[in-house]
């Protein structure tokens, strides 16, 4: 908090003093090769919400796997694949609350896997269809935000919400993430800021994956690390192992109990890797080397997170087995669900923006209308 204008005593015999000082820590239970490198939490020791954690990594990496191979196959738009980032997405969906707001970027499919969005929403989405952005009522996704493309304009928006759970005096927390290209955004910034300024509820999630398209993360900022972008709006900033799935709920938890219990915001920095390229629309060989991406796959979250619950007896190959053929059933029956769905009529895209559709817009509708369908999907 910054005091009314004083300006300190400086040391004596001294011309300059300090004023602050601040120190950044990163947390991890798990090494990369999936040993310990601290006791875990409760949670990680009771097999099944171990294994539940795993499921839902390996559920998603192969819903993921199949996103790719519709778009390759020209059956599905531009996709932003998840691999290698899986963990996070996992943490979040296990640290949040039925009753808390999720307000995602574009990675975090899993998160929304398990507050209840159907794995077909994500392809319609994807698939340049609005009812893919419909979640289902009845579960926690039916008040969450959907995914948003356009780079942090949705992190003010998680402000808003954030401001009326205070406003009415609810118990319950936001949950914005975004990556680290993000954070250079005058909007971050705004909302950083602002959430300090009214001490909101919410937790800034930042997906630190060593890239923003093709600009690695060390000309992103010139900051040591993304979690000191917190400390600057006065807020709690940390750093997780973004790879390390028990460290990473871990962490989370305690931030948004921190927000629920009225102590305001913080920002978690997760250090992690985009395994894929950008989107199916990039081709990253053109701008990283193969063997940074060879390195990265040995700090895997998937074979790390294995390893431990192979270690304390809680997964076997026959339960691998069994994962891999229902997940990938799974994916599959979803890719078919997704290519059954009748396309919208092309007006629809006029449908959702506005209360009233402005005159001005009205005859581009017509228009449209008038045309008819161009195409599947
Ligand atoms: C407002 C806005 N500006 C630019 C873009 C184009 N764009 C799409 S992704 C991206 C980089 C985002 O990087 P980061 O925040 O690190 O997220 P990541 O894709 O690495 O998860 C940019 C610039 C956009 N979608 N929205
Ligand atoms: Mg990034």
């Amino acid at each position: 908090m910054v005091e009314p204008l004083t300006i300190p005593d400086t040391s004596p015999g001294s011309a300059t003093t300090k004023v602050a000082s601040y120190d950044i820590y990163l947390t991890r239970f798990l090494n990369p090769d999936g040993t310990l490198a601290a006791e875990p939490p409760a949670f990680a020791t009771d097999r099944e919400q171990a294994r539940a954690l795993y499921e839902l990594m390996v559920r998603t990496r192969l819903f993921d796997k199949k996103a790719v191979a519709l778009q390759r196959t020209g059956q599905l738009g531009t996709y932003a694949a998840v691999l290698g980032q899986e963990a996070i997405g996992v943490a979040i969906g296990h640290a949040l609350k039925a009753e808390d707001v999720f307000i995602p970027a574009y990675r975090e499919y899993a998160a929304q896997f398990a507050r209840g969005v159907p794995m077909v929403r994500i392809l319609q989405y994807w698939g340049g269809d609005e009812r893919g952005m419909d979640y289902p009522a009845g579960t926690p996704s039916h008040h969450d935000f959907p995914l948003s493309v356009p780079i942090a304009t949705h992190i003010p928006h998680a402000i808003g919400v954030a401001y009326a759970m205070k406003l009415r005096g609810e118990k319950r927390v936001v949950l914005a993430s975004c990556g680290d290209g993000a954070t250079s955004k005058g909007d971050w910034y705004e909302a950083v800021s602002a959430a300090k300024v009214w001490n909101l509820p919410i937790v800034f999630l930042v997906n630190n994956n060593g890239w923003a398209i093709s600009m690695p993360s060390h000309r992103q900022t010139g900051a040591q690390t993304f979690a000191q972008k917190g400390l600057a709006g006065g807020i709690s900033g940390e750093q997780v192992d973004g790879n390390d799935v028990i460290a990473t709920r871990f962490v989370l938890e305690r931030a948004i109990e921190r927000a629920r219990n009225g102590e305001g915001p913080s920002l978690v920095e997760a250090l992690t890797y985009r395994l894929h390229d950008h989107t199916t629309a990039d081709d990253a060989r053109r701008y990283r080397p193969e063997q940074e991406v060879t390195d990265a796959w040995d700090r895997c979250p998937v074979k790390r997170y294995k390893a431990y619950l192979e270690a304390r007896g809680f997964w076997t190959a026959a339960d691998e087995d069994a994962l891999i053929a229902d997940g990938t059933a799974i994916a599959e029956s979803t890719a078919q669900e997704f290519l059954k769905t009748a396309p919208q009529a092309p007006e629809a895209i006029f449908e959702h923006l506005y209360e009233r559709l402005p005159k001005s817009l009205e005859w581009q509708r017509d228009e449209v209308a008038a045309r008819g369908p161009v195409g599947g999907h």
